[in-house]
């Protein structure tokens, strides 16, 4: 790791899980790194930049000894736990978060509010306000991450202050934010942006999810919004700004290097001789579109007849949330969509779907991005997604090309360099694959270069870096304009 960041002040990051899932094997207590957007994002900067990270361990530990150990096994990590019991980590995560928030800010309808989640919610934002507030030193950063924590920066600014401490609170959301009316879905739409607004510093994905929250400050709250990138409200000042969220590259390149990963790219690439490769990486979640990625897929192989066996689409669905029963429903509507497919247009030389609905290892991930022609991602929202980043960076002569959904943030920067689609369109999204498999190749590099300069050019290390090096900025001269 290298230097602490400027002018020697801690950096805490608090999210709501860490990045390691801890688990008893055999009585003992060990961490394994877990994976998502969020770590994805993060781990370019511990490179650079040394941190402690809080946030729920993933499991319940009652024994204070066992806690102990828990905390010894990723103390190595800079990692500290925040124990919460399962029943209010469950209503705090599942209930409130996943099945309520989350759902609201990815402009999904028919969300019910509940009384119970939301008590949670607040109950582990209180937990984690109080032990961050202890442990956190006068001076130091806090970047807290994502929707679980909304109301972080309220409750935490309070308590460090009945501490005497004075600390840069900073908040990035990993989602969309919604526009015009849709927030008011959400009873409590007010506490939620208050809590936010406590922070010094507010990071969105995209220019258009900036601009939805200062709207939304404006309208709910009568913010004064005038200045660009500034909301005045409570004789505080907040700055927002967009920040690019972006992948290490060099992660990916690096692995592609490695023998394994050649000798698996050369076993693809004979196996799929003369079929063109259609990749799908996804969270099993509903923003991700899956369903509608199916739906397209069989409608382009009833469009091209004249392509059966020579395309097949590889669909990574990684397990997600599985204790939600909306994600467990979509599984179950995913499977009999796939199986309806084939027993369509299987052939006895092969299936043109490969579903495959579990995690597969990092090495096999940039084996699989390397071998394909196209990459597909048909998100019905989605803050950014890494994907599209993590194709790229794995594309190296071939020139693949991205089809991507014109609703997810990436396409904000990257619809010059792939094909957008709108995903609830099956005639364009089947038009859309056509249309990659068939670009010329010129096309293909300038398209690929176009991306492939964006992804180097913007990456999680740099992201983070600005983001700190503005949260210090207010650090030093909170008065000033942002
Ligand atoms: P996610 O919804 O998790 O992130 P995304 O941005 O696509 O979505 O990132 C997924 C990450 O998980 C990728 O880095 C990917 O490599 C990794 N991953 C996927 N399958 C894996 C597997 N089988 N094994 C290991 N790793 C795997 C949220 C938001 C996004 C936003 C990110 C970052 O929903 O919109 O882009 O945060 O802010």
């Amino acid at each position: 790791m290298g230097s602490i960041t400027d002018e020697k002040r801690n950096l805490i990051i608090v999210s709501n899980r860490l990045p390691l899932s801890v688990k008893q094997v055999d009585g003992a207590y060990q961490s394994s790194l877990s994976s998502g957007g969020l770590v994805t994002s993060l781990s370019g900067l511990t490179k650079s930049t040394k941190f402690q990270w809080f946030g729920w361990p993933g499991i319940e530990v009652k024994d204070p000894k066992d806690r102990e150990d828990v905390q010894r096994s990723l103390e190595a990590h800079n990692a500290i736990p925040i124990f919460l019991d399962s029943s209010l980590a469950h209503e705090h995560y599942n209930g409130f978060s996943n099945r309520i928030l989350w759902p609201v800010l990815h402009y999904q309808s028919g969300v019910v509010f509940d009384e119970t989640p939301w008590q949670a919610y607040r109950r582990v934002n209180e937990l984690f306000a109080d032990a961050i507030a202890e442990s956190a030193d006068s001076g130091s950063l806090i970047w807290v991450h994502d929707y679980h924590l909304m109301l972080l920066p309220e409750l935490l600014r309070d308590r460090l202050k009945q501490r005497g401490k004075s600390c840069a609170i900073g908040f990035s959301l990993h989602t969309p934010f919604p526009a015009g009316d849709f927030w008011r879905n959400l009873p409590v739409r007010k506490h939620l942006i208050e809590g936010m607004l406590s922070s010094d510093l507010i990071g969105f994905h995209t220019d258009e999810y900036k601009q939805n929250f200062i709207d939304t400050c404006a309208s709910l709250l009568n913010a004064r919004t005038e200045i660009p990138n500034q909301i005045q409200y409570k004789n505080r000042l907040v700055c927002i700004n967009k920040f690019i969220v972006g992948i290490d590259p060099e992660k990916f390149t690096d692995s592609l290097q490695k023998p394994d990963v050649q000798e698996r790219i050369r076993s693809l690439k004979e196996r799929y001789k003369g079929v063109k490769v259609i990749v799908g990486v996804d969270r099993l979640d509903h923003i991700k579109g899956l369903t509608q990625k199916l739906k397209g897929f069989d409608a382009f192989l009833d469009d091209h007849p004249e392509l059966q066996n020579k395309v097949v689409l590889i669909q990574v669905a990684v397990p997600s949330r599985e204790d939600v029963k909306e994600y467990q429903d979509l599984e179950t509507e995913l499977c009999t969509i796939a199986g309806k497919i084939n027993g369509k247009h299987a052939t006895p030389e092969g299936t043109p779907l490969l579903y495959m609905h579990r995690s597969v290892p990092f090495n096999e991930l940039t084996a699989l991005y390397s071998v394909a022609d196209v990459c597909l991602l048909t998100s019905t929202r989605d803050g950014m997604n890494l994907v599209a980043f993590e194709y790229v960076a794995c594309q190296e002569e071939r020139h693949g090309v991205l089809v991507l959904s014109e609703f997810a943030g990436a396409a904000s920067f990257m619809t010059n360099g792939s094909i957008p689609f709108h995903p609830a369109n099956k005639t364009e999204m089947s038009e859309a694959i056509f249309n990659a498999l068939n670009l010329d190749p010129a096309e293909r590099k300038a398209k690929y270069e176009y991306l492939r300069g964006f992804v180097n050019a913007n990456t999680s290390a740099k992201w983070g870096e600005t983001f700190i090096e503005k949260l210090s900025l207010r650090c030093r001269r909170p008065g000033e304009s942002c």
